[in-house]
Parts: C-alpha cells; sequence; structure tokens
C-alpha cells in the first residue's frame, strides 16, 4: 500500500502499533514491524537503560523500522530523548506533553518526529515546530485521552495541518481503518486491538478482560485533577469514581492508581490496577500472531471500500 505515512516510514502497511506503556516492549514492536506495519516500543514510565536494552534487542529481532514513544510525564523523559538519538531509532513519537524542546535534536538527527495531539490546536503548534505528522487521538483511546471524538477530531486536524495525519481512538478492525482513510487520515495507530495478539507480553488477566469487554465497559477516572484516564472498569475505578464525585483529595486518588498499570498488565491483578483500553475493546473478541491481524486488517479495509462503492457508484 502507498500513503504519504507509508513513504514517510518506509513501511508496508499504513498500520502503526500504539506505545503503550508497560505494554509495547521489543517483542510486540518487532512483531508488528516484521508483520509490514510500524511497531512502537513504549518507554512509559521506565528508566533510559531499560529503554536503551529494549531498542538493543528490537534490533536483533528486526531489521524493519521501528518507533520508540516517549511518554512526556516520565521524569527520565529528557535522558530517554537523547537514547533515542544515540541508538539511531527512525520513528518517535511523543504522548502525554508537548515535545518541543526536543524537536531540534531529533530533526538533525534525521529522526522522524510525530507528537500524538488530541486537539487542532496541538496539531497546529506540532506543525510548526517541525513535526513530520501527527497522530490525531479521539478521546475513545484507552490511557491518558483529550476530550474529543475520532470522528470529529481528525478530519479537522486534516483540515488544519498540510503534514499527514494518522487517526488513533476508536479503530479495532478494517472497517475502523477504511473509516480513517474516508476522514482524510494517512495511516491508523491501533493500541487495543494488538493487547490481544499472541506477541503482546501482558498477563493473561489482562487479555481475557479485553476479550469479554462490552461497548460500555470503559470508565474515565481523574477528569476533575487534569489527568483523564481510560480503563476498563472494575473494583479500583468505581472506588476511584465515588471518592472523585465526593470531592477527595488528589492525593486520596492517586493513592488509589499508583503502580496500577504496572499491577494489571505484570500481576494479572484486574479488579484494583489500571487495565487500560479503548472503547473498542467491546469489538475485540479473539486473539491471533500480528502478522494474521495486519493481514486482515488490510482484507477488511479493501473490503469495506468496495461495498462503500457499491452504495456510492450503484453496480
Ligand atoms: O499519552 C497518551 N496516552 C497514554 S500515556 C499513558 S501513561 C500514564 N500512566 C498513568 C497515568 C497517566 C498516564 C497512558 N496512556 N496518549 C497521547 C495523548 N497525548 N493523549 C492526549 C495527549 C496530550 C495531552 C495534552 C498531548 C498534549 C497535551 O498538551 C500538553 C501541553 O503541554 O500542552
Amino acid at each position: 500500500m502507498n500513503t504519504a505515512i507509508t513513504e514517510l516510514l518506509d513501511i508496508q502497511y499504513p498500520i502503526i502499533q500504539g506505545g503503550m506503556a508497560w505494554v509495547a516492549d521489543y517483542h510486540l514492536a518487532s512483531a508488528v514491524s516484521n508483520a509490514g506495519g510500524l511497531g512502537i516500543i513504549a518507554a512509559g514510565g521506565a528508566n533510559a537503560d531499560f529503554v536503551r536494552e529494549q531498542i538493543k534487542n528490537a534490533k536483533q529481532l528486526c531489521d524493519k523500522p521501528f518507533g520508540v514513544n516517549i511518554m512526556l510525564m516520565n521524569p527520565e523523559a529528557d535522558k530517554i530523548a537523547e537514547v533515542i538519538v544515540e541508538e539511531g531509532v527512525k520513528v518517535v513519537t511523543t504522548g502525554a506533553g508537548n515535545p518541543s524542546k526536543y524537536m531540534e535534536m531529533w530533526k538533525n538527527a534525521g529522526i522522524k518526529v510525530i507528537p500524538v495531539v488530541a486537539s487542532v490546536a496541538m496539531a497546529k503548534m506540532m506543525e510548526r515546530c517541525g513535526a513530520d505528522a501527527v497522530v490525531a487521538e479521539g478521546t475513545e483511546s484507552g490511557g491518558h485521552i483529550g476530550e474529543t471524538t475520532t470522528m470529529s477530531l481528525v478530519p479537522q486536524v486534516v483540515d488544519a495541518v498540510s503534514i499527514p495525519v494518522i487517526a488513533a481512538g476508536g479503530i479495532g478492525d478494517g472497517r475502523g481503518v477504511a473509516a480513517a482513510f474516508m476522514l482524510g487520515a494517512d495511516a491508523v495507530q491501533m493500541g487495543t486491538a494488538f493487547l490481544t495478539t499472541n506477541e503482546c507480553n501482558i498477563h493473561e488477566n489482562y487479555k481475557k478482560k479485553v476479550i469479554r469487554a462490552k461497548d460500555i465497559d470503559t470508565k474515565v477516572t481523574g477528569r476533575t485533577t487534569g489527568h483523564p484516564v481510560r480503563t476498563l472498569r472494575n473494583k479500583m475505578t468505581k472506588e476511584y469514581l465515588e471518592k472523585e464525585n465526593n470531592g477527595a483529595s488528589l492525593e486520596e486518588l492517586e493513592l488509589l492508581t499508583l503502580g496500577g498499570l504496572r499491577k494489571a498488565v505484570v500481576e494479572g491483578d484486574t479488579e484494583n490496577g489500571s487495565v487500560m483500553a479503548g472503547q473498542i475493546a467491546g469489538l475485540i473478541n479473539s486473539s491471533s500472531n500480528c502478522e494474521e491481524f495486519v493481514r486482515r486488517l488490510v482484507t477488511e479495509m479493501k473490503d469495506t471500500i468496495t461495498s462503500v462503492e457499491k452504495i456510492a457508484f450503484g453496480q
């Protein structure tokens, strides 16, 4: 396939795996890249040495481009930004903040920089700072989110910037990929749908919870604290939302989510942990390997577009 993003990143399919903290390690990233998409290693809250090891391991497993995602609230973000340059990573994505201060260093190193944004204003700012593309991430996504839905955000970002746009949030199958193209995107980024792939090394309990989830099973905690996070509903979200509604202090609320993602991903504690997933979790009902999954997405996307053509043009 050929889009502005497959050209920019030198990949076969315009399908990018989201940089999910604690989840997206070198196994998953290299499997997605080997399948012809773009795999991404998530730095999440990890330290710079850990990220360097992950990058080195990915290079052993795959000779195609892969990316690294920096979560900008990470206290070691400065060091990780440098590790990415030192290790010759080809693509960097950023989340949960403004990456402007690293832009010059990354551009000088020839790295493709793709900030994740949740608003038109942020997309325009990133274009002005020299971003090569943006991921426009709708509020359907798992984890740290913005306010606007993918359906509304993507076409508005597409109209506001001249760089390629990658759609994210609520995409789980080939119909979603086709829809993203209809909105003017040049690629998709998917997170939740990769959680249940065989190469995703998270606890089985996490995978089971995603597979069992229905459309209405996500909750957003932290709307009042300024850090809204979407997770699958469980004991933690119930307690958190009760406390949040009753005006609990920031400290009290933070205690409930402290280390919560690790608890869910590593220990499999899906009741007390933060089981981050997007609203599309309800559509994810099976597991497969990344290669089969990417191939399925492309086939479904083509079939969808053929059906829509019949509606539009008759026959
Ligand atoms: O970053 C994400 N999603 C994430 S990060 C994450 S790790 C985490 N763990 C525990 C608690 C909280 C986070 C889990 N999921 N998505 C990309 C994204 N970025 N969505 C929204 C934004 C964003 C928000 C504000 C980007 C920029 C921004 O502007 C900040 C500024 O400084 O103007």
